[in-house]
């Protein structure tokens, strides 16, 4: 049985990695080395901080800066995401992923929010999604990035709901065992295979029905 669903939101219901990426490779730049795309995917999932440090080891940089530094280079990457992420429209809202959310609420199935994003909100807001969710946990609300499980756990309590009817709908490794971790099953979305421990995979939500997904997950 299927209760409950939990989305990331990068990757996942927008596709706002690419404005992550472009603020990284920004930042190191000015720090004096490119840092490709290639590069750029391990950031995704993963903290602001856990971020930082994966950009500044591509350059030969991780024991360059105090911790204090390290926060003013973290506060200038985001300046420059935000830049981009107040500028988004509700066009931005991945395909198919609007009417997968109503189908849900109309069916009575909890719609939860499980990013690790402390901007998620400014995102849901620009992009028309807040009212969609029953409960929204996001990098503020959580102290344990993902692997961790805990973003997806009090997602789960939020709703009241037991972690074998929750699944997760995730983009990043990171989160795919982070829904394993929290007793959840999960769906690895964009048909990356990074994601091959889910339990099932989704290029895209166009086309998908509640339906197809309690008929293809384990
Ligand atoms: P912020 P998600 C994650 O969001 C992103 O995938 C990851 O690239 C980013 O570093 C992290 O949020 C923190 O984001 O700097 O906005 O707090 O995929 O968990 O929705
Ligand atoms: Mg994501």
């Amino acid at each position: 049985m299927i209760s409950c669903c939990i989305f990331d939101l990068d990757g996942v219901l927008v596709d706002t990695a690419k404005y992550h990426y472009l603020a990284w490779a920004a930042l190191a730049r000015e720090l004096g080395f490119d840092f490709t795309p290639e590069q750029g995917e391990a950031t995704k999932g993963v903290s602001r901080m856990a971020s930082l440090d994966i950009v500044l080891r591509a350059g030969g940089m991780e024991n360059r800066f105090t911790p204090e530094e390290k926060e003013r280079l973290a506060a200038g990457k985001n300046a420059r995401y935000l830049e981009y992420i107040t500028r988004m429209t509700a066009d931005e809202v991945l395909p198919g992923v609007l009417p997968f959310l109503q189908e849900l609420r109309a069916a009575g199935i909890k719609v939860v929010l499980g990013s690790a994003s402390k901007n998620a909100g400014v995102i849901l807001d620009r992009c028309g999604l807040r009212p969609l969710f029953d409960h929204i946990v996001d990098g503020t609300l959580v102290s344990k990035a993902k692997p961790d499980p805990e973003v997806f756990a009090k997602g789960a309590e939020l709703a009241g709901m037991p972690p074998a009817v929750c699944v997760v709908f995730e983009d990043a490794a990171a989160g795919v065992e982070a829904a394993a971790r929290a007793g959840m099953r999960s769906v690895g979305v964009g048909g990356s295979p990074l994601l091959d421990k889910a339990s099932m995979q989704l290029p895209t939500f166009e086309g998908f029905t509640f339906e197809k997904l309690c008929n293809q997950i384990d």
